[in-house]
């Protein structure tokens, strides 16, 4: 197991995040970053039902009008968010079982009883992409506690130039009820007075962060992109509260409950065929 389960402990409860170096082995990295690429490189083609899964730059301006400097011709087709990875491709999907992630996932909420929320890659293509507003993720996660964390898996090296992710740290330290939609977009006037950290880190990397941090992160103009694989996992008890549900949503990859070791092994079967599955 890389790192130390002591600091990701203290600096998770204390800071509201943790980065742990090597999480990605160099296959993994690898075949992540040709799955993304193989979407990005030409996602007018994708088929319909997955289109509808893709943010494109040039829609996110529509959304947002004066957000970016750039017109809808600089942006192109460059994308800004996948939604619903696992649909892509399986290799997005069997991701919900990496070890080497699910060793910091259950370190941090404390119990193997931890559940998969969803996949998307958050992506800031060079020269085009548009900066993140300062947010908590949890409005818009809409669950019956805040017990969640977001886990990023960084595919390229996150860097001040290419748009990296800044946290206000110990700013997750607030109580639920205090938590509201206005959180979604926090205007620069209304943030709390802590330092800003650029989360800085190489290709590999993962950042795991509490769902109430306030967070956001600059435009990318550099030559490189700066991609994220984002997990949302829920801890013990904490469930939905809309209709929004997704692909995989609910696997409990550690569990130590049969039920949920079944559920596992018949969803992700070729991986397990040397398995003998005895609660058949
Ligand atoms: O990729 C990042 O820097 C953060 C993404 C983010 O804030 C989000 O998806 O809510």
């Amino acid at each position: 197991m890389p790192d130390n389960p002591a600091r990701w402990l203290d600096s998770y409860h204390r800071d509201g995040y943790v980065v742990v170096e090597d999480i990605l082995d160099a296959n993994t990295l690898q075949r992540l970053r040709r799955g993304i690429e193989k979407i990005t490189a030409d996602p007018e083609s994708v088929p319909a039902h997955l289109k509808a899964h893709l943010d494109f730059e040039r829609d996110f301006m529509k959304r947002r009008p004066g957000a970016t400097e750039l017109s809808v011709q600089d942006v192109g087709s460059a994308l800004r968010n996948i939604m619903e990875l696992p649909l892509f491709d399986p290799m997005f999907a069997e991701l919900i079982l990496y070890a080497p992630l699910l060793d910091v996932l259950q370190c941090l909420f404390g119990t193997p009883e931890f559940h998969f929320h969803n996949y998307k890659c958050i992506i800031k293509a060079p020269r085009v992409s548009s900066k993140f507003v300062w947010h908590r993720d949890l409005p818009y996660l809409n669950h019956s506690t805040p017990n969640l964390l977001t886990a990023m898996l960084c595919l390229d090296p996150m860097t001040p130039e290419n748009g990296a992710t800044v946290v206000l740290p110990s700013t997750h330290r607030i109580d639920h009820a205090h938590v509201s939609a206005a959180d979604m977009d926090i205007p620069e006037t209304e943030l709390p007075d802590v330092p800003r950290v650029t989360v800085t880190c190489p290709a590999g990397a993962a950042v795991l962060f509490h769902v109430n941090i306030i967070h956001g992160g600059g435009a990318n103009r550099s030559d490189m992109p700066r991609r994220n694989v984002i997990g949302i996992w829920a801890g013990p008890d904490t469930y939905p509260v809309t209709a929004a549900r997704y692909a995989y949503q609910g696997l409990m990859p550690r569990s130590a409950n049969p039920a949920r070791q079944r559920q596992v092994l018949r969803t992700f079967p070729h991986l397990f065929a040397s398995t003998p599955d005895k609660r058949k």
